[in-house]
């Protein structure tokens, strides 16, 4: 592909019709949007909007609770593209008349600020007016593309209108660029969606400023990493600060260097990627290692039980992916999108689909985490909590989950002139629009859980599919009709140009083998131990399945001799692996001479995403490695 020609095949050409996703979006639209939506009406969230509060009143508005409606709305409005339903749409046209009232004659739109601290407007550049702005502009453009209703558009392109002319035109406000990106990706979206300049204009006016203007670092909450303003954005070369932060606005430098077909941002973003995915990430695609700031830390400081790995880190990391693949194809982009979103991303979400974690550790203690909670606050350190909850007090992440999944589309096509790439595997039918010509494609699959994917198309003609070899995979087949052809990847895509009858199918086998994966002697935590994968997922062991086994004592040692069995584990039907591993015979003292005795135990792992769904128990993704 040649470089910044791809472009995105959105969700909304893309029906998911079966297989893993299928069942995740049912589960959303049937649970989790109600469950979030009735949490953000009794904490007060929905109805704060307005900006009616007074002092006296409960709920007194939070600068960024409605970010998380606007979100909400956008996740909400994601599915009522595929399906229209009247008593949703009720519900958000609540929420957009509220916001209408909010909004002030100059188009200014924030709750907290209004209904709290009106003076204080455009002054404090950590507190989030930009980033809710962003969510805003998300979530009109969503529900107008759902439904064609444009008053939140119009309420949005107000605001947007008013951050132009006080930010870019006349530097009016206290600060350049906002401490917590989100606008900048926004922005794009809005200029794609309106094809008004002036929104791009704004969105590189705040990338170009970011890093370089004096009053940015005035405020309280100096440290200018935290908020990726240490440098300018071309001098960027190491993930800093807090991850959800970096990652918005990556994704925006990404969509910039794309659109402006700039080389030094593409490799700014480039250097960026392999800086996450070689030192700062986990093996489940969680990035922020720690919760000092909910931060990236430095190389190979990859903690497991106070492992931070925010779950809206790992959308954006999948957001940010899902640019890189358009400026230049590289299946290692794809490979990252799917750790991110098969393991932390949907960790953060209970199978039950009502419950959340917004920290996704790689082990747990609970002896350790009762402890910790019975001490005063204080004295505690700072350890995730054990099983999923309804609603945090800063809840970013439920509406985040919502919007993932809703739009989880977007990431099974790109394409680039005459080539369709097929990135994220999945069951799903998409048209796609190459120039003049219209290509559907059918595909049908278990993946993640299956290497078997069967591509059949539906239109006749000239056109390339690139089939995506991932990382992981070591053997694959292709057939094209039942006969099988030489099928050499290059970077990481195996290309069938040819012409195309409708019914043509393609069947990709891939072996997905179970793994051993052992981490860099440089990561402390990972000396010694070794982690199971099979495909994109991770696998975990968790006490309940291994009773009066001390986790982290398992010795593994071929991941050749681990079955794959098909199981149910709390309600749905999923792999498991399972396997001889040893652990000491019994230990009673604290400290013995070394003795090479061990016990057989078998072994039994889940995926790392359905973690946490049976009770409180340990956990853990690192095994001791048996030599
Ligand atoms: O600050 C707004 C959101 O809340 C951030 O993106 C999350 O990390 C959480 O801090
Ligand atoms: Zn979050």
């Amino acid at each position: 592909m040649e470089k910044y020609t791809g472009k995105p095949v959105g969700f909304g050409d893309v029906e998911v019709t079966g297989g893993f996703w299928k069942k995740k979006q049912e589960l959303v639209e049937r649970v989790t949007i109600g469950a979030v939506f009735k949490r953000f009406e009794e904490t007060g969230r929905n109805g704060c909007l307005d900006a009616g509060w007074k002092e006296g009143m409960p709920f007194r508005p939070h600068i960024f609770w409605e970010s998380d409606v606007t979100k909400w709305i956008e996740g909400a409005a994601d599915f009522l593209r595929k399906h229209r339903d009247a008593a949703l749409e009720e519900q958000i046209d609540i929420l957009v008349d509220r916001m209408e009232k909010a909004q002030d004659e100059n188009g200014y739109l924030n709750a907290y600020f209004t209904a709290v601290e009106p003076e204080a407007r455009f002054t404090r550049r950590t507190d989030h007016e930009l980033y809710c702005a962003g969510h805003l502009i998300e979530g009109a453009i969503a529900y107008c593309e759902a439904t064609g209703k444009r008053k939140m558009l119009d309420i949005a392109i107000r605001y947007a209108d008013l951050i132009d002319r006080v930010f870019r035109i006349e530097h009016s406000a206290s600060f350049d660029t906002p401490g917590h990106e989100e606008i900048e990706l926004a922005l794009f979206k809005l200029y794609r969606y309106t094809g008004e300049e002036r929104y791009r204009m704004l969105a590189e006016y705040f990338l170009d400023t970011r890093g370089t203007s004096e009053r940015d670092g005035t405020y309280s909450f100096a440290d200018l990493e935290h908020m990726q303003s240490h440098l300018p954005v071309r001098r960027q070369r190491t993930a800093e600060g807090h991850s959800v932060r970096a990652l918005y606005l990556y994704s925006a430098m990404a969509d910039m260097a794309l659109l402006e077909k700039e080389d030094e941002l593409a490799d700014v973003c480039s250097d960026l990627f392999e800086n996450i995915v070689n030192r700062r990430m986990y093996i489940t695609g969680g990035v922020g290692s720690t919760h000092r700031g909910e931060s990236f830390s430095y190389d190979y400081d990859l903690p497991e039980y106070t492992a931070y790995n925010e779950t809206c880190a790992s959308i954006a990391l999948a957001f940010f992916c899902r640019r890189l693949w358009l400026i230049r194809a590289d299946r290692r982009y794809a490979d990252c999108a799917e750790l991110a979103l098969y393991n932390t991303v949907l960790s953060g979400l209970s199978l039950s689909g009502d419950e959340f974690f917004y920290e996704n550790p790689l082990a747990v203690d609970p002896r350790r985490t009762a402890f910790n909670d019975s001490r005063a606050q204080g004295l505690r350190e700072h350890l995730p909590i054990l099983q999923r909850v309804k609603v945090f007090s800063c809840s970013c992440c439920p509406p985040n989950l919502i919007r993932a999944i809703g739009a989880i589309g977007d990431y099974m096509y790109s394409f680039s002139g005459n080539t369709v790439y097929a990135q994220c595997y999945m069951n799903a039918d998409a048209e796609i629009t190459l120039g003049a010509r219209r290509v559907v494609l059918r595909q049908r699959t278990e993946y993640p859980y299956d290497g078997n994917v069967r591509i059949r198309t539906e239109t006749d003609g000239d056109y390339t599919v690139a089939l995506r070899i991932p990382s992981w995979c070591d053997a694959y087949t292709v057939h094209i009709n039942g006969e099988e052809i030489p099928a050499e990847a290059e970077e990481g895509y195996v290309l069938l140009a040819r012409t195309w009858s409708a019914g043509d199918e393609v069947v990709l086998d891939m072996v997905m083998e179970v793994k051993l994966i052992e981490g860099n002697p440089q990561v402390p935590d990972l000396c010694g131990r070794a982690a199971f994968t099979r495909g994109p997922l991770t696998f975990c062991a968790e006490g309940v399945d291994m009773p009066g086994v001390q986790l982290r004592d398992i010795r593994v040692g071929n991941a050749g001799e681990y079955a794959v069995l098909e199981e149910t584990v709390a309600g749905e039907r999923m792999p498991v692996l399972e396997g001889k591993a040893y652990v000491r015979p019994e230990f009673t003292e604290l400290y013995r001479p070394c003795r090479e005795s061990y016990r057989e135990i078998t072994l039994r792992l889940i995926p790392y995403h359905a973690w946490a769904n049976r009770g409180e128990c340990e956990m853990t993704v690192w095994f001791l490695k048996k030599s």
